[in-house]
């Protein structure tokens, strides 16, 4: 595939078309994935999330700046899903990174929003591997955390930082444990600010009631940041202030040293094979819904359509009067 060979060989613009046509999903994507897969499983990809307006953006491109320093190549995956009207593509995200983009080192991307959030995480996903069987070493992937499509991102992630800034009203409140949970790393940026330090402190209190708080609310215990083992990873928290690159290298120490914890520990391993699993079961599922959902058969299901909207049958008892039409169609 002329498309795949350009894009192995380094050529910049076969990446970004490569990019579009796995953004946009179908059946030249797939083959263009089954081609590049056999090359990726090389990058690290770290995952940047926390609430809007923290300075996930800016330090994202201070981390980039930072890498290219050690001489990595890094690819940049922008994920907005509260703005579907521009994209994912804020403006002042675009001027910020401008002074990147110069460079062959790096390669910047913002995901458009289409479809699903389910859909969004699995294009991003399929990008980050474009990225990884191009070359890219290091892969920062932006997300807003909010909701569980980020969460779904985050997990593809090697490493997860999850940033907070300091002044965001009760600091306990405003960190949700959800997101604390994913965390691997954890950065206050703004440190320049008022009340970085009181972040810190309510994080480091969080961070030490976390397992009870969280086994209290009946969630999984089993999170990125602490093995089961006992001594595991202690997620560290880093100060940062990303507008003037200050705790941006301690960050990009924090998050390498992670990264050999994952290697040493077999952990990378085992999340590997963890990622393979969703990534099979969620297309597998898809893939039967769509063959499935051909073969419902029209009349019929507006037969019972009709039936549940006029209470006369309730939708469970409908389903199960559809199923076996729909397993024994052929
Ligand atoms: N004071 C201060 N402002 C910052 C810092 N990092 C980012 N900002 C500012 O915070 C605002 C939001 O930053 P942005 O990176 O867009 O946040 P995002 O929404 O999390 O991606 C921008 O005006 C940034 O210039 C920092 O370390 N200190
Ligand atoms: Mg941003």
């Amino acid at each position: 595939m002329t498309l795949v060979d350009d894009l192995l060989s380094g050529n910049r613009r076969a990446l970004a078309k490569a990019i579009t046509l796995v953004e946009n999903d179908g059946v030249e994507a797939h083959q263009v994935l089954a081609a590049l897969y056999p090359r990726t499983g090389r990058a690290h990809v770290v995952g940047i999330t926390g609430s809007p307006g923290t300075g996930k953006s800016t330090l994202v491109n201070a981390l980039a700046k930072a890498y290219r320093q050690l001489g990595y190549t890094v690819g940049v995956v922008a994920v907005d899903p509260t703005s579907p009207f521009t994209g994912g593509a804020l403006l002042g995200d675009r001027v910020r990174m401008r002074d990147l983009s110069g460079d062959p080192g790096i390669f910047i991307r913002s995901m458009a929003t289409r479809g699903s959030l389910g859909g969004l995480a699995q294009a991003t996903a399929d990008v980050i591997l474009v990225l990884d069987a191009a070359g890219f070493q290091r892969i920062l992937v932006e997300t807003v955390g909010v909701g569980q499509a980020e969460v779904d991102i985050a997990s593809t992630a090697h490493t997860t930082v999850v940033v907070e800034a300091p002044g965001l009203g009760d600091e306990v409140q405003a960190i949700k444990a959800g997101v604390l949970e994913i965390a691997d790393i954890l950065a206050v940026n703004k440190a320049d600010r008022e009340g970085a330090d009181k972040t810190v402190t309510a994080l480091q209190m969080m961070l030490g009631m976390g397992p009870s708080y969280v086994r209290h609310h009946g969630q999984t215990m089993q999170v990125h940041g602490s093995s089961p083992e006992g001594d595991g990873w202690l997620p560290p928290i880093v100060k940062t202030v990303a507008l003037r690159d200050e705790g941006v290298t301690t960050l990009r120490d924090e998050i390498e040293r992670h990264r050999a914890y994952l290697q040493e520990s077999g952990e990378l391993e085992r999340r590997e094979q963890e990622r393979a699993r969703t990534a099979l079961i969620h297309i597998l599922q898809a893939a039967v819904l769509r063959r499935l959902a051909t073969r419902v058969p029209t009349e019929q299901l507006q037969a019972l359509v009709m039936g549940v909207a006029n209470r006369e049958l309730d939708p469970y008892s409908a389903a199960d009067q559809l199923l076996p039409l729909v397993l024994d169609a052929d």
